[in-house]
């Protein structure tokens, strides 16, 4: 009181939360304008013009740093409290009677510690429990107004900021990271009209047709209930069970056996918003949309193989390597592009635009480009960031809006209402990763853990005591749901049905078969026969084949020869016996090698390896030039620390055969020094370190002395066919020249030339 009498805040240390302009007390009865009320921004509410919606993009920097400069917490030079601001004199010992005395229930200390680590646990995700995160910006090409006045798109170079998160569908939070799985790519724009959330995949389409079989579908691929297994794997009877009475889910079956399922990184993934949108414009006007993210390093895979092995030796393999692409200024970068399309040219397509297991393919409507996101800045706390983060399909601003699918009608409730239980109650929008950068303002009050303290007494509108406040936006201001027409003819009122097309469950499975490579093909064939071989029930392996002869014959015959299946079952009856006439039949764009990528050898991991008497100099000059490049070369030697060098020095080895073996690397560079190749020549973890490299297609740079490592370890120096292994790149002498022959072809990801079935090395 005496505080407020003289003009001074009641708090000092939050005068700004409290009311206070500058730090004083507001004179009763005048009320204080919002953009002074929170200097520096609050992400509560409130006026807010700061960098965050700023018109340049901040390379390296982020804009949504500032906003949660409230609720960061460093305690660097600062002395250990209780939750109350308590200092704490001993953090070793609890409160006891005498030193060999019991404890003592006054020990509020202890007891305030114990009992928030109790609780340190919240719900996982019921799906996409694994999952990493990181900051980053949007930036606009150019004004999309003719389609949106979605903020985001409104002028050239604007910027939002947005928060990404990936994640695996199958596994619990502690699952691996390289299963075969759907991949999660939610993003969180903070534009300045309201978070608008972009929840997708990594596959543009989706198991099921009607958000009513979404908890069927999951429980199937779930670890089986009565034994809690398998862990983040589809390649089980309950799984393959649903899915095969399941037609509907062919198309994506085909997308998710085939090497999308696991990405080399999530910077190497595409991204798909999967349902139809709609843009909306200041008119009111509005077209369907279909939004694709498409990775600026190019889309890579990994090979089944190395996957295994990589969940093995580092269960945490994307999440490390989209950490360490942030840190090293590597930044995961991906260019937004959108089909747009009108009501009328749907009505005319061979499919239905509000059917999720259907893609429009991009020769028919052609992807426009219209953005770019870049990732530049990871978390400073996974808990209170990504595994905090609340992505809602019904979070969408002005500009956007829904299309009838009924897969996103279940998702736009379902999101909300998950994120209730999850953490715990309808406040989660104030969550600091959550809370819009847009002001709100409404009259919704209380519940579990509310942070905003509203002042005034008017909690309900109208109101005149108030002024009125807050007011309805309106029409123009305000968000309008398209007054789309219902197009359901009168006769059927109600109903639990689908439209007609939905039925053509194959046409599109084929058209991403045969728009595969054939090494693609044959990678999708190979993962159908080791996840049906994983059955216990030999009906369902049949029933599976029996779907797979309707989308292709060859497919079916491979998968029923890898299942020692002499003869093919007769094909499933199909829904629709006689589907509308596609309009492609073939999409290259639908192939993994449609989009090799414009970054090189950049976030590469590439493995020197090197043993005592390997030549020191060069090692060094090999590890400069490529960390030049943007690599990230590290010298694997027998153990970790110090290794002498032909000239007699030392170098430092950063990894060893043991804890780092070769299928984490993108490629190898192999010594130059007899000695040190005989010493990995007797080492079987130097030749299965090298094996794998070969067998998983990566590049090997092999100096003359080398070639005796490779012969010890059975690696053959020509491919299949007899012609030269150009993943096998030779050097000598003082290594530039080859060093720059190794680059560029690595960068070429992988040689599947060089695969055989089953392989030869
Ligand atoms: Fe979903 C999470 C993507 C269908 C219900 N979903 C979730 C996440 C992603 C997707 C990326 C993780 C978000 C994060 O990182 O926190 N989901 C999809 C896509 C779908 C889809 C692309 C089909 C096109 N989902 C779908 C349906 C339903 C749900 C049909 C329910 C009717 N999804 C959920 C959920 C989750 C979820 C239960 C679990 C955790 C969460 O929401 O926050 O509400």
């Amino acid at each position: 009181v005496q505080a407020l009498a003289a003009g001074m805040p009641s708090n000092p240390t939050k005068p700004d939360e409290h009311g206070f302009v500058n730090g004083v007390a507001p004179k009763p009865g005048v009320s204080i304008a919002p953009p002074s009320r929170l200097p520096g921004a609050s992400t509560l509410s409130e006026a807010n013009a700061s960098a965050k919606t700023g018109g340049v993009a901040p390379e390296g920097g982020n804009p949504t740093v500032d906003p949660l400069d409230r609720v960061r917490v460093d305690s660097t030079g600062q002395r250990l409290t209780t939750n109350q601001g308590v200092p704490i004199a001993d953090n070793q010992n609890s409160l006891k009677y005498g030193v060999r005395g019991p404890v003592l229930l006054e020990d509020f200390i202890l007891r305030e510690k114990i009992t928030h680590f109790d609780h340190e646990r919240i719900p996982e995700r019921i799906v996409h429990a694994r999952g990493s995160g990181a900051h980053g910006f949007f930036e606009c090409y150019a004004p999309l107004t003719q389609y949106t006045k979605a903020a985001p798109f409104r002028e050239a170079g604007k910027v939002t900021p947005v928060f990404v998160r990936f994640s695996t569908v199958q596994g619990e939070r502690g699952s691996k990271d390289t299963a075969r799985d759907v991949r999660g790519f939610a993003v969180k724009f903070y534009t300045d009209e309201g978070n608008w959330d972009l929840v997708g995949n990594n596959i543009p389409v989706f198991f099921i047709q009607d958000a009513m079989k979404f908890p069927d579908l999951v429980h199937a691929v779930k670890p089986e209930p009565h034994h809690g297994m398998p862990q983040a794997a589809s390649a089980h009877d309950t799984f393959w069970d649903f899915v095969s009475l399941m037609p509907e889910s062919t198309h994506m079956l085909m997308w998710v056996m085939s090497d999308r399922a696991i990405p080399r990184s999530y910077a190497t993934m595409q991204g798909f918003g999967v349902h139809s949108y709609r843009f909306v414009n200041e008119d009111g006007d509005s077209v369907f949309v279909k939004f694709h993210w498409t990775p600026k390093a190019g889309t890579h895979s990994l090979v089944w193989d190395e996957a295994v092995k990589i969940s093995g030796a580092d269960p945490d393999y994307h999440r490390r390597d989209l950490w360490e692409r942030i840190e090293s200024g590597n930044y995961p970068e991906y260019e937004l592009g959108v089909q747009v399309f009108t009501e009328e040219e749907a009505e005319r397509f061979s499919f239905d635009i509000l059917d999720a297991t259907k893609i429009i393919p991009e020769e028919l409507v052609p992807v426009q480009p219209v953005g770019r996101m870049v990732l530049n800045r990871n978390p400073d706390n996974f808990f209170a960031e990504t595994e905090q983060v609340a992505f809602c399909t019904a979070h969408v601003v002005p500009g956007i809006d829904f299309s009838n699918d009924p897969l996103l009608a279940g998702r736009i409730h379902s999101y909300v209402d998950t994120q209730i239980s999850r953490l715990g109650g309808p406040n989660f929008h104030e969550i600091p990763i959550n809370a819009p950068i847009a002001p709100v303002h409404n009259n919704q009050r209380d519940g579990m853990h509310r942070q905003a303290i509203h002042r005034g007494r008017v909690s309900y509108e109208p109101n005149s005591l108030a002024g009125g406040c807050p007011f309805q936006a309106g029409a123009v201001q305000g968000f309008v749901s398209v007054p789309a027409r219902i197009a359901a003819k009168a006769e059927q009122g109600k109903v639990r049905a689908k439209p007609e097309k939905f039925a053509d469950h194959y046409t599109q499975a084929t058209l991403f078969y045969e728009s595969q490579s054939p090494v693609e093909q044959a990678h999708i064939a190979q993962a159908f026969r080791f996840e049906l071989s994983k059955l216990t029930v030999p009906a369902v392996r049949e029933r599976m084949v029996a779907s797979l002869r309707n989308v292709s014959e060859t497919l079916a015959r491979k998968v029923a020869d890898g299942l020692g299946m002499r003869t093919l079952p007769e094909p499933l009856p199909r829904a629709l016996a006689k589907p509308a006439k596609p309009e492609v039949r073939q999409s290259p764009a639908l192939s993994l090698l449609a989009r090799p990528g414009e970054m090189g050898i950049r976030a590469r991991m590439v493995a020197l390896l090197a043993a005592d008497g390997a030549d020191g100099a060069l090692l060094q000059a090999q590890v400069a030039a490529l960390a030049d490049q943007g690599a990230a070369p590290r010298i694997v030697g027998p153990h970790v620390g110090a290794i002498t060098t032909a000239q007699g020095d030392t170098v430092q080895a950063d990894a060893s055969l043991e804890n780092e073996p070769g299928f984490l690397f993108d490629a190898v560079v192999l010594p130059q020094g007899a000695e040190a190749i005989a010493a990995l020549a007797a080492n079987g973890q130097a030749l299965e370190f090298v094996k794998d490299q070969y067998r998983h297609g990566k590049t090997l740079l092999v100096p003359a002395d080398a070639r005796a490592l490779l012969e010890q370890a059975g690696i053959p120096w020509e491919l299949p066919d007899g012609s030269a292994d150009p993943g096998l790149v030779p050097g000598d002498g003082d290594g530039e020249a080859a060093l720059q022959a190794f680059a560029q072809t690595v960068a070429r990801h992988r040689h599947p030339e060089r695969e055989t079935d089953p392989p030869r090395v």
